[in-house]
């Protein structure tokens, strides 16, 4: 398609908000996602000069500069962002001051409140991964509720996880990271995050929400479907079960099986 509006970064971020918010997931104004454009997919945006807008904000990271971000915008809701997207979605380019808004968030509308979540995360994730695209951020229900039940570290939330779904080790074999609990929208978190996504690329924020990174919108989907998954099979049973699930060795084989390797930091 030749109009950036109708390209498929944006109808994937249309979709996908929508899809998350259909699943209970993004409540309200929650949750907020971005994606790292291409200079293929620049080129479809209509640049216009006069319609620019410059905020200055410290600290963007260095491998980010000159870089494309399509974001959602702070306040929107995933139930209608997709009938509302000159509004609701933006596109922004990093500079050594801040952003440029160069597309979208029309009505004087501005990128997410967690902005700084999204550069950080996406500059750690691409010094470790030269295909990294996108970070998504929302308020997976069952993932939300372990934060009542578990302790705040990545071996309390994943061990337990990889024991209840024998896949589980196959999407999410690098383990969950797990930020304690912190103010949201600030550049701590946001710093916090992206250290973890060195290890992981799910991190979960202890009773708010969960974050994922990877190559597409729907890798991130999965991740976070998956362990979403996990996590309600393991709050379902708490009660009511005679076993922990999968033994360290069934874990270990499994993942073995399939050339990857369970992180082993998670195991006791
Ligand atoms: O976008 O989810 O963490 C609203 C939020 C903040
Ligand atoms: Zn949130």
């Amino acid at each position: 398609k030749n109009n950036f509006i109708e390209s498929e970064p944006v109808r994937g971020i249309a979709d996908i908000t929508y899809d998350m918010w259909k699943r209970g997931w993004d409540e309200y104004n929650g949750g907020n996602v971005s994606y790292l454009l291409s200079d293929y997919e620049v080129s479809k945006i209509k640049l216009d000069k006069s319609l620019e807008r410059n905020v200055e904000i410290p600290n963007m990271p260095d491998n980010l500069v000159g870089r494309y971000i399509l974001i959602t915008a702070s306040g929107s809701h995933f139930r209608t962002l997709k009938d509302n997207l000159r509004t609701d979605i933006g596109v922004v380019k990093i500079t050594e001051k801040g952003y440029t808004i160069v597309w979208g968030f029309e009505e004087n509308n501005k990128p997410t409140s967690e902005f700084y979540l999204h550069t950080l995360s996406h500059s750690s994730r691409l010094e470790i991964d030269p295909n990294h695209k996108v970070i998504l951020h929302n308020h997976a229900t069952n993932i939300v509720k372990l934060g009542l039940v578990l302790e705040a570290t990545d071996k309390a939330y994943t061990l337990p996880l990889w024991r209840v779904l024998t896949e589980g080790v196959y999407v999410f074999n690098d383990g969950i990271g797990v930020v304690p609990w912190q103010l949201p929208g600030t550049e701590s978190i946001g710093s916090a995050t992206a250290k973890k996504l060195k290890t992981s690329r799910i991190v979960v924020w202890d009773s708010h929400g969960v974050m994922a990174s990877g190559k597409s919108y729907q890798d991130c989907f999965g991740l976070i479907e998956t362990v979403n998954k996990a996590a309600g099979i393991y709050l379902d049973t708490l009660t009511i079960r005679k076993t922990e699930g999968l033994s360290d060795q069934q874990i270990k084989d499994f993942a073995e099986s399939l050339g990857l390797k369970a992180r082993e930091d998670i195991f006791n």
